[in-house]
């Protein structure tokens, strides 16, 4: 389910962006970026505070909250709109470009007139930059390669959102009267690391009281077309859902064929017409009389075809039919299978909730075992010192209980330029883990990025690599390093590659987990998690992880904690 925070997070972010675009003052921007965060990591759902509630969020000052109200209270800010109406939201796309800030953006719109992501590459393609201040050749083409890598995820959503949304769009329709069943479908269910549009699928009899509940769900913005077994609609947010509502009876067809892909279909549909028979969204036929076999759930259509159910996020045509077919699917690695989380940050860095919430909250989720993992000293901003996190590792130690969910004391180093870490091994040694991340320097050559992690794997000290090719979806492409190179010298080392859950990260992604997993690598399926709230996008990670093929075997913290242990040791002593 959606939270309050996370729109009243967005809200305030826009202002802090439009205000920094009109050239407002650097510390109010800050001021409300932080409050944008900070209410997005809030813990309490914020629709349920009053006032005094919303100043005791951190970074939330008085006109902050007046603001909140306000949202609450009209559904809009009017300081919000008058700076809506000062810069086109065209504008501000302009800023989420990589290399291209709030300065340039506005020397855009106000020199030329270009209010829009694509109007600006046509300006650079028609050399219109030029003489521009702080518009080179170079930033010319730094732009061009960020529009495209905008333009791959078009105005696709992130699997975060996507969920949420249909997750609440399910709940809705399950209501109505007359479903029998309703679920979501397409890329979502497979768990794509982003989603293009929401496929729901119901099974009724009556599809009309269904499809009524459906376009007037409270964020339709516009019915793009409605029929009698499929409706689409647009919402408030630009984001398509397709509605489907078909008779009880081939269920198990129309879910298996819209959950796709299109590529997996194709697959099972070559299998159905080698046995004479027809794979449709109504059902398994016969192919010369028409007669129909089986609709009515999906393992009863695998089952037909000869193969075993397959899980949806295998269904991409990687191998998964040739396996199904000799008996060899993977166990996949699933949510309950994982017994503790090993990346994590505290308000001791730049974490929103404190060290006890964070293990109260960890605890909640029954794990086995729990490790926080606040930054180290060489990202300067996190002012991190060595009596802080020794503190830390008391105040870690003290909150302890006999036979409960065991914590784990670790760090988050920052592999340097040449593949050195934060501390000497005395230090380190004194760590339970030490997950490793490049944080800076992101533009070396391949071969320089390929040494600086392998020999940062060679630390007998580091245990993961957190987040490995550092991209950022739709904002930051990956940092390249030779990945046979890399993935060899984790499964040799000892080191484990992080899968983050982090729904605009997903690093390692899908095929390159697959990739890595033939040179015999471990997995560490973490969530970054700077929140309390951020700790449930394990289920992303779970879910990117499956696409890669993992068993609980391959990930480290699905393993009980000697086993896990020993690993951690990394060959020490
Ligand atoms: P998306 O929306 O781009 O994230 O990806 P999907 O996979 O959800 O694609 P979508 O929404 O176009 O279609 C949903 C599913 O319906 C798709 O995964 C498989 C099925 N489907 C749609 N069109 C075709 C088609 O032309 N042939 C076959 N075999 N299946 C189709
Ligand atoms: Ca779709
Ligand atoms: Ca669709
Ligand atoms: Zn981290």
């Amino acid at each position: 389910m959606a939270r309050a925070n996370d729109d009243v997070e967005a809200l305030l972010q826009e202002y802090a962006d439009l205000l920094s675009i009109s050239g407002g003052d650097a510390f109010r921007v800050r001021t409300y970026e932080k409050a944008a965060r900070s209410v997005g990591g809030h813990h309490a759902d914020i629709a349920t505070l009053d006032r005094k509630g919303l100043q005791g969020i951190p970074n939330v000052g008085k006109s902050i909250a007046e603001k909140i109200q306000e949202y609450f209270d009209k559904g809009s800010i009017s300081a919000l709109e008058e700076l809506r109406a000062q810069v086109p939201a065209g504008v501000r796309q302009l800023t989420s470009i990589p290399n291209l800030g709030p300065k340039k953006a506005w020397m855009l719109y106000h020199d030329l007139h270009i209010a829009s992501v694509q109007e600006l590459a046509d300006a650079i393609h028609d050399g219109r930059l030029k003489g521009l201040k702080g518009f080179g050749e170079k930033t010319e083409e730094n732009i061009l390669r960020g529009i495209d890598l905008m333009q791959q995820s078009g105005a696709r959503v992130l699997l975060s959102v996507a969920t949420d949304l249909a997750e609440e769009i399910v709940a809705e329709l399950t209501a109505v009267r007359g479903c029998r069943q309703c679920a979501y479908a397409g890329s979502l269910r497979r768990m794509a690391e982003t989603i293009g549009d929401i496929d729901i699928l119901a099974a009724s009899a009556e599809p009309e009281p269904i499809m009524d509940a459906f376009t007037g769900l409270s964020y339709v913005e516009r019915v793009m077309a409605r029929g009698e077994t499929k409706t689409s609609i647009r919402t408030t947010k630009g984001l398509q859902v397709d509605l489907r509502v078909v008779p009880p009876d081939c269920w198990g067809a129309a879910l298996q064929y819209f959950t796709g892909s299109k590529a997996h279909n194709i697959r099972t549909r070559e299998i159905a017409v080698r046995q004479g028979l027809k794979l449709s969204e109504y059902g398994l036929f016969e192919a010369k009389s028409g007669k129909l076999i089986v609709a009515q759930t999906e393992e009863e259509v695998y089952e037909r075809l000869g193969l075993p159910w397959i899980p949806p996020t295998l269904r991409e045509d990687r191998g998964e039919i040739d396996a199904a077919l000799h008996g060899e699917l993977p166990t996949l690695v699933e949510l309950k299978d994982l017994r503790g989380d090993l990346h994590t940050h505290t308000t001791l860095t730049d974490g929103l909730s404190t060290l006890e919430q964070m293990v109260a909250a960890a605890r909640e989720r029954k794990y086995a075992y729990y490790a926080v993992t606040d930054h180290a000293p060489n990202l300067y901003m996190q002012r991190m010192t060595d009596e802080k996190m020794l503190r830390q590792r008391e105040q870690l130690r003290a909150l302890a209980k006999e036979g409960e969910m065991v914590l784990l004391h670790g760090t988050e180093l920052n592999i340097d330029a040449e593949g050195g870490v934060d501390w000497g091994p005395e230090f380190l040694e004194g760590f339970d883990l030490c997950v490793a991340s490049v944080h800076t320097e992101f533009n070396q050559s391949k071969d320089e990025m390929t040494r600086r992690i392998i020999r940062a794997m060679e630390n007998p000290h580091v245990n993961v690599i957190g987040h490995p090719t550092g991209r950022k979806i739709g904002q930051r492409p990956p940092i390249e390093f030779d990945m046979d190179e890399v993935f060899t010298a984790a499964a040799r080392t000892g080191t484990a590659l992080e899968v983050n859950s982090y729904p605009d990260r997903l690093d390692l992604r899908d095929e390159h987990i697959m990739w890595a997993r033939r040179h015999g690598v471990k997995f560490a399926v973490d969530t970054d998690s700077h929140s309390t709230v951020h700790l449930p996008f394990i289920r992303y990670g779970v879910g990117t992880a499956q696409r890669g093929w993992l068993t609980k075997n391959d990930v480290i913290n699905a393993w009980p904690l000697t086993k896990l242990r020993t690993f951690l040791k990394k060959g020490r002593s």
